[in-house]
């Protein structure tokens, strides 16, 4: 009988005919009746201490229903917003309400709140709020924030370090000591914003008899927003219900517990009644989280012919105002530096520092777009240097088929993967040889084409529970009911929360591919507490490792039981009596069976199943699997610098990843073309921008380059599969993957464009302007 397999089948996003058509359901399509408009009245200084705010006028405005201050609401927070340990347990963290009682730390934190029966009035009224400061200095740059004279932004700490925590291995003296070359460099992630195609937004109901709190919001992590909320406003988590609709991206930015989900909820319990708001692009750039900031410092030792013996990397973080909830997981950008590499010794050290910025935390890659950066840039530094060709270095440090699984300096083990197979095919794909030449003659030529290797790993797929719980301070699994209806429908609850991933098509794949079930006959549940057990939520591309493999798990149970009831009904033994393909069947006489559908009617008639067992076609499954997941690939950027003007053309863009086993190829792509996007923003074009005042220049979609597709050439994309052996699909993560590898592709490119002018970095983004006064300041002499 023929298997019809859909895992690795490319069919079309279910999700997708509703979201292009305008019909998906966002939180502000969220029906309400009498619902009042809240506006978040936010600091327009970025350190002040705040002297007086007068509500009265506000109060008077039309419309208006209530105005409270910071300090007004003050008594109703049992709980500070959370910050996880993330590698740094005993970090300084002076607690973040949601609004400013006495201080505000940037310009965008929340300090008053308008209720009223509009958007409209609520807004005029915020104009009507007058807030009277003392300005203090304002602390913007990571090193000057560390002066013993700086400004503090908590007296009480003493300094603006948050932490300062090492994490080495290896003799690192003794790598130095060996060392034929050494190396020192200054790198730097500039500020991003991350921008989702809709903002944030909250809609929450409050039934005062009964104490139930239901909250709609825009976020990746419903889960977690109900136990907050529990904690933090006091109510029974049991009388909390969140609630992710459709949600249009996050990339990171909807990971944490945001202060308008509090404020929301809060005014929807004093007022009775129901409350929305709505966040707006200004809002959102200067509100919602910023991304990476850091200034990463790196010492390298190495030998004359390429072989790297050690890097000694420093990361400064900017973590804005407050420790944000998972802010410090981009020190993770330290604890995977190693990349695909073996080395002797690894000497790493993370700086956390406050400032008077929006809070920086997870951004799409989260600590490893910043590693991959870091690696990658040493092995094209260590080429430049030494003279060895960039792939001759990669594949002269490469971690080797047979190292597998490979530990690295810093204990971390990873799971599989040979690193050649990727950096050859991407090799052949571009022809490494013919582009050389043509480098070489182009160059003759005045013309300068540039060739960027990234030969990345990642880790992702979090995670093991008891890992996540010593790293993170979270415990994390994987989730999912699978349950078979009397009529062989079937739904799929997860404990993931997509947001433009496609987990509805990916997960009916899944759990069709087991049960035989269509996929059009699976519905695919999520983003609503109260629909199924606790979910960890989306992100750190550990769905599909997680809750995807919980959605096979569970589907073989299912068909397990399946079995063991049409074992019954053909009056069969259970050993005799195979499942394939939506069918059971006795071995050997594929005639003499029952379909699935046949099953599932037996298994809601007592009379039909085996004696002793339950009804019902359902299993829950917490995954819990041995080991994160580790991608790799080879992405290799090749640009073309204008001598004149100094702008970047990215001629062709080849990447090939591995992720195991794909479940969807197509959504695979279309995660790799958003992430390699993103990753090339960052290398071109985005950066967040602060005056001297604190103020945030780039407010604007105007101010704030996003690449758009007319600024990024057609993706070549290839895969190679290296199953992942932690866990029963063989799957690893691919969501963050395109971002990681990119950015470092294209700045390596760029690089090796401006060598005849002995440019030996160039910082991100790589502005026309930069790249031609990179080109000009010998005067446009080439060496
Ligand atoms: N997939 C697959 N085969 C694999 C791996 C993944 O078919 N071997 C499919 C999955 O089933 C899923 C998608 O690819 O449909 C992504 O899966 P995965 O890599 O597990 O990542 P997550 O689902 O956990 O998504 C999180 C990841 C992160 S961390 C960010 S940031 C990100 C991203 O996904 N933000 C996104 N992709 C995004 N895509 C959109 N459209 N919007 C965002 O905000």
């Amino acid at each position: 009988m023929a298997i019809s397999r859909m895992v690795g089948a490319s069919i079309k996003r279910r999700e997708d005919p509703q979201l292009v058509t305008g019909t998906g359901r966002y939180v502000d399509d969220i029906p309400q009746t009498a619902v009042v408009h809240m506006h978040v009245v936010r600091s327009t200084e970025a350190h002040a201490r705040i002297l007086a705010i007068d509500t009265a006028r506000a109060k008077e405005a039309d419309g208006v229903v209530a105005v409270w201050s910071g300090k007004e609401l003050k008594s109703e927070f049992g709980a500070p917003l959370p910050v996880t340990d993330c590698f740094v347990p005993d970090k300084k963290h002076p607690g973040h309400y949601p609004i400013a009682f006495d201080k505000v730390r940037y310009v965008g934190e929340p300090v008053a709140i308008v209720l009223a029966s509009s958007r409209a009035a609520a807004e005029d009224a915020g104009e009507r709020i007058e807030i009277r400061y003392e300005s203090l200095p304002p602390v913007l740059d990571i090193e000057k924030a560390l002066d013993k004279d700086a400004a503090l932004l908590y007296d009480e700490l003493g300094s603006n370090l948050s932490y300062d925590v090492k994490f080495a291995g290896g003799d690192i003296e003794a790598a130095f000591k060996e060392a034929e070359v050494t190396i020192k460099q200054r790198l730097i992630q500039q500020r991003l914003i991350p921008i989702a195609v809709e903002g944030r937004g909250v809609v929450a109901e409050y039934k005062t008899f009964s104490n139930k709190l239901t909250v709609w919001s825009s976020t990746q992590i419903p889960h977690f927003v109900k136990v907050w909320l529990a904690v933090i406003l006091g109510i029974p988590e049991s009388n909390v219900r969140v609630v992710a609709p459709d949600v249009g991206g996050g990339f990171g930015s909807k990971i944490r517990v945001y202060p308008e989900e509090v404020l929301t909820a809060l005014a929807a319990r004093r007022l009775g009644r129901p409350v929305k708001w709505i966040e707006d692009r200004n809002e959102n750039l200067k509100a919602t989280h910023h991304g990476r900031d850091q200034i990463w410092d790196v010492e390298i030792a190495a030998k004359r012919d390429g072989t790297v013996l050690g890097i000694r990397p420093t990361q400064w973080l900017n973590l804005g105002a407050y420790c944000s909830q998972f802010g410090t997981f981009q020190v993770l950008g330290v604890l995977v530096a190693q990349g695909a590499y073996r080395m002797k010794a690894f000497d790493g050290r993370a700086v956390g520092v406050f400032t008077n910025m929006t809070p920086t935390d997870a951004y799409r890659g989260a600590g490893r777009p910043e590693a991959t950066y870091l690696i990658e840039r040493v092995m094209d530094l260590v080429a430049r240097e030494t003279g060895v060709d960039p792939v001759e270095v990669r594949r002269k440090n490469f971690v080797r088929a047979e190292d597998q699984p490979f530990t690295t300096l810093l204990g971390l083990t990873y799971d599989s993967g040979d690193y050649t197979i990727t950096l050859d095919k991407a090799l052949e794909m571009v022809d490494y040889a013919a582009l050389r030449r043509e480098q070489a003659e182009k160059r003759k030529q005045g013309k300068y084409i540039g060739i960027g290797l990234s030969t990345y790993i990642e880790i992702c797929g979090l995670g093991p529970a008891a890992a996540m719980q010593a790293a993170i301070g979270v415990s994390a699994w994987g989730m999912s009911v699978v349950n078979v209806h009397f009529t062989g429908k079937a739904t799929v609850i997860i404990g993931s929360s997509p947001h433009g991933q496609g987990h509805e098509t990916t997960y009916a794949q899944v759990a069709s591919d087991v049960l035989g079930i269509p996929v059009q006959d699976i519905d695919v549940q999520h983003g609503d507490t109260a629909i199924g057990p606790m979910g960890m939520d989306t992100y750190g591309s550990r769905s599909t490792a997680l809750d995807g493999n919980a959605v096979h798990i569970s589907a073989m149970k299912v068909q397990e039981k399946a079995r063991k009831i049409a074992a019954h009904l053909l009056e069969a033994a259970d050993e005799d009596v195979v499942y394939e393909n939506g069918k059971a069947f006795v071995k050997g006489t594929p005639s003499k069976a029952v379909t699935i559908q046949e099953i599932a009617v037996a298994a809601f008639q007592t009379a039909r199943i085996p004696k002793g067992m339950e009804g019902g076609l359902e299993a829950t499954t917490f995954f819990d699997p041995t080991n994160f997941v580790w991608p790799f690939g080879a992405h290799i950027a090749v640009v073309e610098v204008d001598a004149e003007t100094g702008a970047t053309k990215i001629v062709r863009y080849v990447a090939v990843d591995d992720c195991g086993t794909r479940i969807n190829p197509m959504v695979v792509d279309g995660q790799l073309h958003g992430g390699i996007a993103q990753g090339i923003g960052q290398a071109l074009f985005e950066e967040a921008v602060y005056d001297e005042t604190g103020q945030l220049r780039t407010g604007s979609l105007v101010d704030y380059l996003v690449p758009t597709a007319s600024d990024l050439p057609s993706f070549e994309l290839s895969a190679t599969i290296t199953p992942s052996p932690v866990n029963p699909l063989g799957t690893k993560g691919i969501g963050e993957a395109g971002t990681i590898a990119s950015s470092v592709a294209v700045i390596n490119a760029i690089v090796d464009a401006l060598a005849p002018f002995g440019v030996k970095d160039v910082a991100m983004p790589a502005t026309p302007q930069k790249v031609w006064q990179l080109m000009h300041r010998n005067g446009g002499t080439k060496r």
